[in-house]
């Protein structure tokens, strides 16, 4: 009865999928792949968990949870905790790998209360390298423990997939930003929207359910409406994101935001420019996308002269509505349960 009170992400299942995580490294470190020396399994060793634990794991929890609400069994069989919590860390790694190339990208300075990896002493540049290798290890993992069974080829499919969706919603955050193309007046709701599902919302929400899927024997193409919800959940969790990287208490959310200076696509922006009269987009045009501290003092207090805060808590419980609204729609209980279970982890969080 190892999961007997393990309530979907409650002590027991989040027990047990930390105890993996060490079963799952070691076998990385044992790679027969490669001939490890003392110092390159120290490294992957101490890079692996700086950069793939420190999180809420939300992504990869939601693998086991849907996985049980999917089967309708709250307790899962030793294999099928190992599988599902497999996949659950493959996400985490997946977003591991794809953080510590953003904090390079975005010139972060923390990333869960910690330096970002890039800027830890005798990292630099190597953290490009490290970034990679996570990305192998996902292949490891599912070469190693899914390679033989019937959705192994529909697996690797889904991984690449959403890594090419991924990065090309980062293509086009990071394009938007570009020296020489900086032009606020290109900025609405309609460019942050498709930057936002790509960059955000296929790997943190329709990835977790997706696995769950494929591990319960289901066909994907079937649920062209779950990937549609799971879309607009990741954009909403995104916009939380936006507001955060302005609004969070960097101690509690563990990590300075930086979209202000980066010149971000943010929603924030977008909401000041659709309410600002001329002069409040001079002051806009005048300092948005400057590293100068002051110039970002500028900005916050436009933010708060047109009122974001309200107009996020607005848009906080309009799409969380909306979004009770879509999955009550749809016409099974157990994937409705999925969905409840994901909006509950995210809807009103402070990190
Ligand atoms: C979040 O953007 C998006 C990602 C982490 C995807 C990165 C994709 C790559 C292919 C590298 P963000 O910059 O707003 O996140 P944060 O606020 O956590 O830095
Ligand atoms: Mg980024
Ligand atoms: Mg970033
Ligand atoms: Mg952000």
């Amino acid at each position: 009865m190892a999961a007997a009170n393990g309530s979907a992400g409650g002590v027991d299942t989040r027990g047990e999928f930390s105890r993996i995580y060490g079963v799952l490294k070691e076998e990385l470190l044992k790679d027969p792949a490669f001939e490890f020396t003392d110092s390159s399994r120290e490294w992957i060793d101490r890079m692996v968990d700086y950069n793939v634990l420190g999180g809420k794991c939300n992504r990869g929890l939601s693998v086991v949870d849907s996985y049980k609400l999917l089967k309708g069994d709250n307790v899962l069989s030793e294999e099928e905790m190992f599988l599902s919590s497999t996949l659950g860390w493959c996400i985490e790694w997946l977003q591991a790998f794809f953080l510590v190339l953003d904090d390079i990208m975005d010139d972060s300075h923390t990333r869960r209360g910690q330096p970002c990896w890039f800027r830890v002493p005798q990292v630099g540049s190597i953290a490009i390298n490290d970034g990679i290798i996570l990305r192998n290890h996902i292949s490891r993992l599912l070469r190693l423990h899914f390679k033989g069974k019937p959705y192994y080829a529909d697996l690797l499919d889904l991984f690449n997939e959403v890594e090419f969706k991924t990065a090309s919603g980062q293509l086009l955050d990071l394009i938007t930003t570009h020296e020489g193309e900086k032009d606020l007046t290109k900025y609405n709701i309609g460019v942050h929207r498709r930057i936002v599902q790509y960059k955000t919302a296929y790997y943190s929400f329709y990835l977790p359910v997706a696995c769950a899927l494929l591990l319960s024997g289901e066909d994907l193409t079937n649920y062209g409406a779950v990937e549609n919800i799971l879309v607009e959940m990741g954009t909403y969790f995104q916009v939380q994101d936006d507001y955060l990287d302005c609004y969070g208490d960097p101690e509690f959310i563990g990590k300075i935001g930086t979209d202000i200076e980066d010149y971000k696509c943010s929603w924030l922006v977008v909401q000041a420019l659709e309410r600002a009269d001329e002069s409040q987009k001079r002051v806009l045009f005048e300092n948005y996308g400057k590293k100068d501290p002051a110039c970002v003092a500028k900005v916050k207090s436009l933010y708060r002269e047109l009122n974001l805060e309200a107009i996020f808590q607005d848009y906080e419980n309009e799409s969380y509505k909306k979004l009770i609204a879509d999955i009550e729609a749809q016409p099974s209980i157990a994937v409705q349960k999925v969905l409840k279970s994901f909006l509950h982890k995210i809807y009103k969080r402070q990190k």
